[in-house]
């Protein structure tokens, strides 16, 4: 056994899941995968299988908040010592969450999220152009973490994620929110871990459609700033 899982939260992605397992295992050959297969109807869990991934099946279609949470869980149930994250859509580069993993082990960090948004490391700035909707949504989040978080997060629903053992306990309660990366970045600050925003480089998603689009985006935006808030109304009064 390794000691280090990646899980891969999916929903019918049968299609773009081979090339994901494929990259994880030029990049990653030492790590152990595990597909968190939420219900789907399409080929996924045999996907997963082929390509010697080991396959958590949650049975009926149980969310994103409960498939992310499932996943850190199988790695602290586990024992892993650290714990990568990739969307099975291929908008997440191995190579980036190596380097992600990386920074964990040497200590620099407990978690670090792999950014779209922030620059350096021969990284260039506004390299990933967002959609005009999901643009304005980005903006009001940003200006809601840096309140919530009291530093700024450029990425706050980036999906790129390496922790440690410190930080699996607080990521595997299932999330209450349709923003699970935000809540999860709630949860960290609040325990005091320590959380790197990494400038990273990411694709577009290889095939399908999103699976946040239309209403559900709106629902999401409108939930993750009601989090904020939430967040921050308890913050001051702990203050007080
Ligand atoms: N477990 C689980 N995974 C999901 C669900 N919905 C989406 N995903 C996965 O979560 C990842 C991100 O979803 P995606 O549709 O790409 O969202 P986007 O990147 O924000 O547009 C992908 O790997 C999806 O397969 C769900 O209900 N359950
Ligand atoms: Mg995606």
């Amino acid at each position: 056994m390794s000691d280090t899982v990646v899980f891969i939260p999916a929903w019918n992605e049968e299609e773009n899941l081979p090339a994901v397992l494929e990259d994880l295992g030029h990049e990653l050959p030492d790590a152990d995968v595990l597909v968190v297969d939420d219900g789907s109807t399409d080929g996924t869990a045999d996907a997963a299988r082929r390509h010697g991934a080991d396959v958590l099946s949650l049975g009926a279609n149980r969310g994103l908040p409960i498939g992310i949470a499932s996943g850190y869980r199988w790695a602290l149930e586990h024992g892993y010592a650290y714990c990568g994250r990739v969307d099975a859509d291929g908008q997440h580069p191995a190579s980036e969450l190596a380097r992600l993993l990386a920074r964990v082990r040497e200590g620099a960090c407990d978690v670090a999220v792999g950014s779209r948004f922030v620059s350096g490391e021969g990284y260039e700035p506004y390299r990933y152009v967002p959609s005009p909707t999901r643009r304005l949504g980005t903006a009001l989040l940003r200006r809601g973490m840096k309140i919530a978080l009291r530093r700024p997060f450029a990425d706050a629903t980036s999906g790129l994620y390496a922790v440690n053992a410190a930080a699996l306990p607080l990521l595997a309660e299932p999330f209450r929110t349709e923003a699970p990366e935000v809540e999860a970045l709630l949860r960290l600050a609040d325990a005091g871990l320590r959380v790197d925003e990494v400038a990273v480089r990411m694709e577009a998603r290889a095939g399908g459609d999103s699976k946040l689009r239309g209403r559900k985006a709106v629902k999401v935006t409108v939930t993750v700033i009601g989090t904020l808030v939430a967040a921050r109304l308890l913050w001051t009064r702990r203050s007080d």
